[in-house]
């Protein structure tokens, strides 16, 4: 990119492409900000316009439409100090059905039902980006003997080989009695099932290989995950391939994802605190070993009944090495982007560290910042902006203040690792654990009366 500048008279970027045109033309971008940052727009044009990136290879896991976790077992008393249970964050259609008017301090605002832009991306990474590209293989071959499609048929046949020597032989069908789907996503199903051997429940991920646009991510993730165990990381089992499918199993978390817990209660700073520690448990484990999670958010926080805290979903985490020791793709979910992944900066394992930040304040208003912009104003925010700013700043404790802040640092160097994070005062206002129970026990309640009134 060399000319590219702000016309006055047309109120233009001048030196885009046509196509990035059409797209900055539809988006909610303003001249103002046009004029202000070009390169902010260029990097975010470039991210959206670009094919290898598009949706197509997009994962998104919805949650199942029924009752999650109906065959759990009744709920025990909370051990340990009792805090007053969370308040329910209400949302405008619950309070005008059930004819609740709140007085007095105004209620959180309501929190709409994720939409699709909290779906996760992944595109090429920059240093691979160029040869291929040109040969406009569309038009100049018949379509799978192309340089591209040949090489890709290549990488497939090579990853299913891997993938057959490291899975377990046996039937999964036989081992496995399937209960009940919790996800369903571009990837695969999730269900949870019992393992007839030992009792146990477990969550396995199913997924058809030939269906998948990136076989490759899942061998990865495999990988990754086979030698990192964790009391904060969801834990991978086993895995099988049966005819083309591959069976992962995993370790199963009955209490569902934080994203049902930051929509549907207004979390206390000590309840905060407590995930944010566990969180940076996991990162520290991860980071030591040179693995970036590069897609931490509330929809890949899991919860288990007594308070458990894991991080899940390593479909796009990358594992460093002493010769790559940093990344260019963009990957991860626009609005928990670091501003360096955005602007196609080198990275490394502190993009989890602001994601963890932006989750952070999903804690506190159910949403992460410009989560009511198109995902290319946000970006274009993200890499403009730097730090979001926190509402409500000053009813804040100064501790959650200065944690949100460290987290949030643009500069990279200047923003701490998770083992720094550890120290923070901030953590030491976390509830403990169990008391997460009841937290849980309200967002199932709410969801539950929601449903009920036909909401959901
Ligand atoms: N309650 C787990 C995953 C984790 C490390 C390799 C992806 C979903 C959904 C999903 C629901 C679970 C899992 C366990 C509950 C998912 C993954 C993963 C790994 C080892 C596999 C998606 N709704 N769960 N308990 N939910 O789509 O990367």
């Amino acid at each position: 990119m060399s000319i590219l500048y702000f016309n006055p008279v047309t109120g233009d970027l001048e030196g885009l492409p046509e196509q990035m045109k059409i797209l900055l033309d539809s988006s909610t971008i303003t001249q103002e900000e046009k004029q202000k940052n070009p390169e902010a727009v260029y990097q975010a044009l470039k991210y959206m316009q670009d094919p290898k990136f598009s949706l197509k290879t997009a994962k998104y896991m919805t949650q199942a439409e029924e009752g999650d976790y109906d065959e759990l077992p009744p709920p025990r008393p909370v051990e340990g100090p009792i805090f007053p249970l969370s308040t329910i964050r209400e949302s405008k259609e619950f309070k005008r059905a059930s004819g609740i008017e709140t007085l007095g301090s105004p209620p959180p605002p309501p929190i709409p039902k994720r939409p699709e832009r909290t779906k996760s991306i992944y595109t090429k990474a920059v240093e691979d980006e160029d040869t291929t590209d040109y040969i406009s293989p569309k038009e100049s071959a018949p379509p799978n003997t192309t340089p591209e499609a040949v090489s890709k048929a290549l990488l497939k046949a090579q990853t299913i080989k891997k993938l057959r020597q490291i899975v377990s032989v046996g039937d999964p069908v036989k081992k496995f009695a399937l209960q009940k789907k919790i996800g369903q996503g571009a990837s695969g199903a999730v269900f949870t099932a019992i393992d007839q051997t030992t009792g146990d429940s477990v969550a396995i991920k199913q997924m058809v290989l030939a269906k998948q646009p990136r076989p490759e991510l899942i061998l990865n993730e495999i990988l990754v995950m086979q030698g990192s165990k964790h009391l904060n990381i969801v834990n991978y089992l086993d895995s099988y391939l049966v005819a083309e499918e591959l069976w992962v199993v995993m370790e199963y978390l009955a209490g569902g994802s934080l994203t049902d817990v930051v929509t549907e209660t207004c979390m206390q700073e000590g309840q905060i605190a407590a995930i944010c520690r566990e969180v940076l448990q996991g990162l520290q484990f991860l980071h030591e070993r040179s693995i970036i999670h590069r897609d931490i958010k509330s929809d890949n926080i899991l919860l288990g009944m007594n308070g458990e805290i894991k991080i899940t979903d390593f479909g796009f985490c990358a594992q460093l090495s002493p010769e790559k020791t940093k990344r260019t793709t963009m990957v991860g979910t626009p609005y928990w982007m670091a501003p360096e992944v955005v602007r196609r900066r080198q990275y490394g394992p502190k993009v989890d560290i602001w994601s963890l930040g932006i989750m952070a304040i999903e804690m506190l208003d159910g949403e992460p910042p410009y989560m009511n912009e198109d995902p290319l104003r946000a970006l274009y925010l993200i890499a403009n902006n730097g730090k979001p700013e926190i509402k409500e700043r000053d009813k804040l404790s100064t501790y959650f203040q200065d944690f949100l802040d460290q987290c949030l640092e643009v500069d990279i160097n200047a923003r701490p690792s998770a083992g720094k994070l550890l120290q923070h005062p901030f953590l030491r206002l976390a509830h403990p654990l169990p008391s997460l129970r009841a937290v849980i026990e309200a967002t199932k309640q709410s969801l539950a009366v929601k449903e009920k009134q036909g909401f959901r």
